[in-house]
């Protein structure tokens, strides 16, 4: 794992016939993910393999790919070598259903990529697709055209899988990793057959978190597309991206996100110790499009002026985040990356010794006067101004590896931040019932108003403090709300139906709607160890997942 979490940035690589199709059939958008293209639209594949023919790769060039993966300060490549389409991206000899013998340019681009990111120092991954495969008739996935009483998924995996992962893993030189994906269907017991199958012929290699439905089968847990835990997850976790709203190339989607959006992202993740892996989706001649290309690029100057503070950087040493940016740790230093410009930052919490403080400018840093405050152990700072696009990175030198304050305690402007992971959860039902904290951080599956959340913090100021709970809606899906819920602190209780709440704008906001409601105002009379209890008093039986809450918000009220 050495390499994985040195490198914290990969990119991804959807490239497949699909791309012919640019998202449209037959004249007509087909909803949804531009490789799924061939399952939503149930073509039969002796239809769809005439999409082969338009993959010319004229403009396909490794190493411009590569030299854009550098550009972006990327260390890894991950290419489709053979998504759910069941079409080969490169030259396999178990089956013609591949880009060499099929494709009018006869090239095997899985060659050129792996050619070239060797020669570059990157190391080389393939994705392959364990379970769906919509061409062959054992696999999962396709009932139009195969009979599904009749598939034995035994044959697929002793069959095409298990040949095609030997080719891809016999030759083309050093394997980083596979990445499978989508293992509904594969039984526990195959998944270990596969990864140990994988092991046997490049026992290095290592094998991603979606082999099985349970991500510690595999080497490091993948999250869900596009999704960013709301606290930091013990073990090696990645976060799989787009760069628009699909993998595969398609026209119609220009919904392109801003570098800014993706460095703030980039940062989200090296604050939890967790890697990026972000992709881009080349065209039918094998270019890549221009916006992907333009992003990567200006991110990649961020990340070049920033790298110390990027590769080998582990996740925060605190419990929670902090409203002005994120934190990250490498050997005796703290890394902060700074949401927004010129402002006095205050760092509570820290028990070591500070040497030096210093803005990353890549060989001229900043040094940086710095005060620490002996009674509270706040470091404080103010940033100079600085020419540097998108968010500074400052970093604390401390006389040994970094030894802060642990547990939820009040922040220096006054915030108290109760994430949903750090609560206490009782929970009512049976094993598979009743709330839960998802891999995302999450209180989850919260139904029942018999369960309760409870978080304990410490209180440095008494006061007045406002409520503000955390909630979101469904991937993809609107905030709904409805759902009537009690805090209770101190003595004092608080009622609320979560009917409005002020829009959250964070790393989750493109894919779910959070929002933050008011529950009310507590008086919190001392300082010192105080907790705070959710309660579910009516559940709205609209909204089909239950209250889902990423965290509380106490905010000291000044009067
Ligand atoms: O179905 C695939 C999808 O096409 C894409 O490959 C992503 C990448 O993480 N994985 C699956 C959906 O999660």
């Amino acid at each position: 794992m050495k390499w994985w979490r040195e490198s914290r940035f990969g990119m991804f690589i959807h490239f497949g016939i699909y791309a012919v199709a640019e998202g449209m059939w037959k004249g007509e958008p087909v909803e949804g993910l531009a490789e799924w293209m061939q399952f939503r639209r149930r073509i039969p594949v002796c239809e769809y393999e005439k999409l082969a023919e338009g993959l010319t790769l004229r403009n396909f060039d490794a190493k411009a790919i590569v030299d854009l993966a550098k550009a972006a300060g990327m260390k890894y490549i991950v290419y489709t070598a053979k998504h759910h389409d069941g079409f080969a991206m490169y030259d396999s000899k178990y089956s013609d259903y591949n880009v060499v013998k099929m494709c009018p340019s006869h090239r095997d681009p899985a060659r050129e990529l792996a050619e070239e990111a060797h020669k570059a120092g990157l190391k080389m991954c393939f994705y392959y697709s364990q379970v769906l495969d919509w061409q062959d008739p054992d696999a999962f996935g396709n009932d139009w055209d195969y009979d599904p009483s009749k598939k034995v998924f035994r044959r697929f995996l002793d069959g095409k899988c298990k040949s095609q992962l030997r080719e891809l893993l016999t030759g083309y030189g050093d394997i980083g990793l596979i990445w499978f994906d989508m293992p509904k269907g594969i039984a526990y017991e195959e998944s270990l057959e596969l990864k140990a199958f994988v092991k046997e012929l490049q026992p290095d290699c290592l094998v991603s978190g979606r082999i099985y439905t349970e991500p510690t089968v595999g080497d490091y847990g993948s999250m869900g597309d596009n999704e960013f835990p709301s606290g930091k997850l013990p073990g090696d976790w990645e976060t799989p991206a787009t760069l628009n709203n699909t993998w595969g190339y398609r026209k119609l989607d220009t919904n392109w996100k801003e570098p800014a959006e993706i460095i703030r992202l980039l940062v989200e993740l090296l604050g939890k110790g967790m890697n990026y892996l972000l992709n881009i989706g080349p065209m039918a001649d094998g270019s890549v499009p221009e916006e992907s290309s333009a992003i990567l690029k200006e991110v990649g100057k961020w990340v070049e002026q920033n790298g110390e503070a990027v590769y080998g950087t582990l996740a925060t040493p605190y419990s929670c985040d902090f409203e002005w940016g994120r934190i990250s740790e490498k050997e005796n230093r703290l890394y902060l990356y700074l949401f927004e410009k010129n402002k006095a930052i205050r760092v509570p919490g820290i028990h070591n010794k500070v040497q030096k403080v210093r803005l990353l400018k890549k060989g001229r840093d900043i040094p940086i006067e710095f005060t620490k405050r002996r009674d509270e152990e706040i470091v404080s700072f103010e940033l100079p101004d600085t020419d540097t696009p998108y968010f500074d990175v400052v970093c604390l030198e401390l006389d040994g590896s970094p030894d802060v304050e642990q547990g939820i305690f009040e922040q220096p402007d006054g915030r108290i931040h109760l994430y949903a992971h750090m609560a206490k959860l009782n929970h009512t039902g049976g094993e598979s019932d009743g709330i839960t904290i998802d891999p995302n951080g999450n209180i989850v599956n919260w139904f029942r108003t018999e369960d309760r959340a409870e978080w304990e913090f410490a209180v440095r100021q008494p006061g007045m403090y406002s409520v503000l709970l955390q909630t979101r809606g469904v991937k993809y899906t609107p905030w709904a709300g409805g759902h009537r819920v009690a805090a209770e602190c101190c003595g004092q209780r608080m009622e609320a139906v979560l009917s409005d709440g002020k829009k959250v704008s964070n790393a989750h906001s493109r894919y779910f709607d959070e929002r933050l409601s008011d529950l009310g105002t507590i008086r919190i009379p001392k300082a010192g160890t105080r907790s705070l209890t959710l309660k579910l008093l009516n559940c709205n039986p609209e909204e089909k997942a239950g209250l889902l809450v990423t965290r509380i918000l106490l905010e000291r009220v000044t009067v």
